[in-house]
């Protein structure tokens, strides 16, 4: 018997090869191949105006928005945040000297629980790093009230809120700047590339220095800067994938309602719930397994999947305050991280992209059919 085809996780949103190539051919005509091109610059405006955001400066990858950013703020000291996401969102604070400070989560949205933070700060507290987990927004009026009483900075890792908005503004206009990742597993991507979203133009011009090494001119250097900057053609790829971005989440969440309409009826299987007033993007379908009313651990669940040609992912397993860099902390201990750690053992996520069948759909959903 044929092997069925191997369903991932995701899948990569990628643009028309002759238009692809067609641009190329611009790119090698004017021999200008990196260093804020004209396509880079284009590509700027247009995911500024499609974010619905004031400034944005491109960058070669998620991670270096994040270092960038607490290195642009130049926040020191300890930093709040949460055990619930990819490592790199607790790497950027290792990578500028700064001490994490773990709170828990919220089980119903994975995100930080604003009302873990106030027990967290202490004088040295300079700023909270919330992550917008699986695209679901946080509570950014819960968060913003209490980093204004104690004077603390704001940034919102988004690596996965591409295109989420609440009440019709995007989520990255929350805090004082959010990073973005445009990685090939994320709904829109630029094969490798990211973003730091900011309110005004000094910040955006300080930000586009520190990401070329921090030069502000020619002979001038302002700070230890490091290279992040996107080339051109990853630019055009990205100019072109912005155009098929929006075809692309209407896929995901026809993917993701077939998905809600079956399993919120299957016994030991929780969804997290939707909420009036948010755009989604569709970016993940986590799902809860509790293993005694299922009938079976997530983990045999992944790995019976997985016989049969169908990876999803267990983000985000293990926590980072799980890993060797960060164990010792304090605040990494498990009973200090209840949600997380419970989301941490029961949660999987489903394969979601665009270029899902209503056949793999359907393989997918064969796991939760009555047994
Ligand atoms: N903050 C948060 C909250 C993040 O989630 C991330 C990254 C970052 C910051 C940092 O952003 P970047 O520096 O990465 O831009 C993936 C991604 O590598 C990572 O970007 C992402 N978050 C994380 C949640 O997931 P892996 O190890 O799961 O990726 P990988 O290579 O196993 O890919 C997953 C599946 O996607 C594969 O099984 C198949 C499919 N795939 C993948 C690639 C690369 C393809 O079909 N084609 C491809 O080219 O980490």
């Amino acid at each position: 018997m044929q092997e069925e085809t191997r369903l991932t996780v995701t899948s990569p949103l990628m643009p028309d090869l002759d238009e692809f190539h067609e641009m190329l051919q611009e790119i090698w005509k004017s021999r200008w191949i990196t260093n804020n091109g004209t396509f880079h610059r284009q590509l700027e405006k247009e995911l500024a105006s499609y974010l619905k955001v004031p400034y944005l400066s491109l960058f070669t990858n998620g991670t270096l928005p994040l270092i960038t950013a607490f290195q642009a703020l130049r926040i020191t000291g300890e930093v709040i945040t949460t055990p619930y996401s990819f490592v790199a969102t607790t790497h950027s604070l290792w990578w500028n000297g700064i001490k994490p400070v773990f709170v828990d989560i919220e089980e119903s949205s994975c995100n930080m629980d604003p009302s873990m933070i106030e027990a967290a700060i202490t004088p040295k507290t300079t700023a909270i790093l919330p992550v917008h987990c699986y695209g679901f927004p946080c509570d950014v009026d819960a968060i913003k009230s209490i980093a204004d009483k104690y004077g603390l900075k704001v940034i919102y890792d988004g690596a996965h809120a591409f295109g989420v908005e609440k009440n019709g503004d995007s989520v990255l206009n929350a805090g004082d700047l959010s990073t973005l990742s445009f990685h090939a597993t994320k709904v829109y991507n630029t094969i490798e590339g990211g973003a730091i979203v900011m309110h005004d133009k000094e910040t955006k011009k300080r930000i586009d220095y520190l990401k070329n090494f921090g030069f502000a001119g020619e002979t001038e250097v302002v700070a230890p800067g490091i290279n992040s900057k996107m080339d051109e053609i990853r630019s055009v790829y990205g100019i072109l994938n912005l155009r098929l971005v929006d075809s692309a989440i209407a896929s995901r969440r026809r993917v993701a309602e077939r998905y809600r309409a079956v399993l919120k009826n299957v016994e030991g299987i929780s969804l997290f719930e939707k909420f009036p007033g948010i755009k989604y993007n569709y970016s993940y379908f986590p799902i809860m397994v509790d293993s005694e009313k299922f009938g079976k651990t997530r983990d045999r669940l992944y790995e019976e999947m997985k016989e049969k040609n169908i990876y999803g992912r267990r983000y985000f397993y293990p926590l980072i305050t799980h890993f060797s860099t960060y164990r010792s902390l304090e605040s990494a201990k498990i009973d200090n991280l209840p949600n997380a750690n419970r989301l941490a053992n029961s949660v999987l996520c489903l394969p979601l992209h665009h270029s899902l069948s209503d056949n793999d759909v359907e393989r997918v959903l064969s796991f939760f059919e009555k047994r």
